[in-house]
């Protein structure tokens, strides 16, 4: 079974005359992060050459959300690829379990914000892309 590639959250914004406020909240509306978060990773100090990512995972649901600059991330399922450009404080790219995710093409003075609902288990992590394959076959 192949996993769902592209799934974009735009997340409401607030404008006032002094600034703009982003609520990211859990819930099931499309513009709610479809998990409760049990993790929060802030990434950042990219250059514009580095890649990051290059694996999935077994069990973690995780949204991406590029809060400066932005990236490139590429999607990988086992059937389709698919790239999309990150670049707004008011938008999540959900990383589904078994989707391959590289982030790379970094602007300056990036800083990613990465929401996951489980903690931290390099158990959980598949970086070798041929063991990835075995999994969506
Ligand atoms: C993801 C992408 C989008 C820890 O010690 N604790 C932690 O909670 C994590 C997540 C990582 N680490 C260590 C493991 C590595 O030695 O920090 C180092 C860098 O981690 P990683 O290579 O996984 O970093 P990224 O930016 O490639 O990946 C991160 C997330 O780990 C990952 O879940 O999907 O962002």
């Amino acid at each position: 079974m192949s996993t769902s590639l592209l799934n974009l959250i735009t997340f409401p914004t607030v404008v006032g005359t002094n600034g703009s406020l982003t609520p990211i909240q859990s819930g099931r509306k499309d513009s709610e992060l479809p998990f409760i978060v049990k993790r929060t990773l802030v990434i950042r100090g990219m250059k514009a050459g580095d890649e990051r990512g290059g694996h999935t995972h077994h069990k973690t649901r995780q949204v991406l959300i590029a809060l400066s600059g932005g990236c490139t991330v590429e999607l990988d399922n086992g059937k389709e690829k698919t790239s999309v450009a990150l670049s707004r404080p008011d938008q999540g790219l959900v990383l589904e379990p078994y989707v391959w995710h590289a982030m790379k093409d970094f602007k300056p003075s990036t800083i990613l914000l990465l929401l996951a609902d489980t903690e931290y288990d390099e158990k959980d992590y598949i970086r070798d892309y041929a063991e990835f394959k075995k999994f969506v076959k």
